[in-house]
């Protein structure tokens, strides 16, 4: 009777220990935490204030995580993303790839090989053309919003203008930021009968952006405002219609997009008019779905992020609020 007893306790100890291991057999799955996050980071560059900002809210993110973040900075090149992510891949410590993709195309080989090795693709900031099966989630702006939103505030700023001529500062042609503020802006410029003069890349950059500027108003005068696709380009045209002789912010309107302390203090001097919000501060909600994604979780293929406008007569209350 006693072995009996024993036999059955022995059976019963054996199945409740198979259930605690998820009954299957072999071990229980693992719950990753940020701490076994091995993070391959593909930067753009650091071509301006919102890139930095973007770059130290990934660093200082993972730090205070406890994630191990290996960051590469492509230097605006597309062939070093497209070797840095092979890279990753081929690193076995790496769990995790997070993309600022420069272009919009070029990625499906690099993420299918990513995918064969297992590893979790994030894409930050910018979107690419890819089918959205090769990466787990697109964490950044709608740029074609941002564009939308530019040109209707620009119809604000040339209400009762009888001409309405803007000259657009496009950031580099391949990225999705540029092709689709570009194409917003353009959905909505006819509203208020906003003709684009002019249009140019200046890639994201002031000096370029002023040496563009300098050309177009060695031409004609007769621009009523700049929509630049960033900050940086906005205020190298402000000082190239400085040094024409006219009044930025009043000769000539200029709205930016990002909305970075450099815009902020342009609106302050008046340069400026109106910024269009563009948040670079997206590592936290990156960082959690990648988790999300490492523990078998479903996350939506976009995750937008929530942004403003901004305007001259607000700048100087609301800059000592800002992050970057
Ligand atoms: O507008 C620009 C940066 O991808 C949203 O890239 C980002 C853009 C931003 O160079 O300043």
């Amino acid at each position: 009777m006693k072995s009996r007893i024993l036999y059955i306790v022995l059976i019963a100890s054996m199945l409740l220990g198979l259930a605690a291991c998820g009954g299957g057999g072999g071990g229980s799955k693992k719950t990753y935490t940020y701490k076994d996050m091995v993070v391959g980071f593909i930067q753009t560059g650091s071509e301006g204030g919102w890139r930095a900002a973007n770059t130290a809210s990934f660093k200082e993110t993972a730090e205070q995580l406890g994630i191990n973040l290996k960051f590469y900075d492509a230097q605006n090149k597309l062939e070093n993303q497209l070797s840095a992510f092979r890279n990753f891949i081929a690193d076995k410590e790496v769990n995790v790839i997070i993309l600022a993709a420069l272009e919009t195309t070029g990625w499906e080989d690099v993420l299918k090989e990513a995918q064969k090795a297992g590893k979790v693709v994030v894409l930050e900031d910018r979107r690419i053309d890819a089918p959205e099966d090769l990466y787990a989630t697109y964490i950044g702006s709608d740029f074609a919003e941002e564009g939308r939103k530019s040109a209707d505030e620009m119809c604000k700023l040339l209400e009762g203008s009888a001409s309405k001529n803007v000259v657009e500062l496009v950031g580099n042609v391949g990225s999705s930021a540029a092709k689709d503020r570009g194409q917003g802006f353009r959905e909505k410029m006819g509203a208020c009968g906003i003709n684009i003069v002019k249009s140019q890349t200046a890639n994201w950059d002031a000096t370029e952006g002023k040496a563009v500027m300098e050309a177009w108003l060695k031409e004609t005068t007769d621009i009523q405002g700049v929509f630049a696709q960033n900050d940086e380009m906005g205020l190298g045209a402000a000082q190239a219609i400085k040094e024409a002789g006219l009044d930025p912010g009043d000769d000539i309107k200029i709205l930016t997009v990002d909305a970075t302390a450099g815009a902020f203090k342009a609106m302050v001097a008046g340069d400026i008019n109106t910024v269009v919000e563009c948040n670079p501060l997206l590592a936290p909600q990156v960082y959690e779905a990648a988790l999300k994604v490492l523990n078998g979780q479903e996350v939506p293929k976009w995750i937008p992020s929530q942004e403003g406008v901004f305007y001259a007569k607000d700048a100087e209350t609301i800059l000592p609020t800002r992050k970057y």
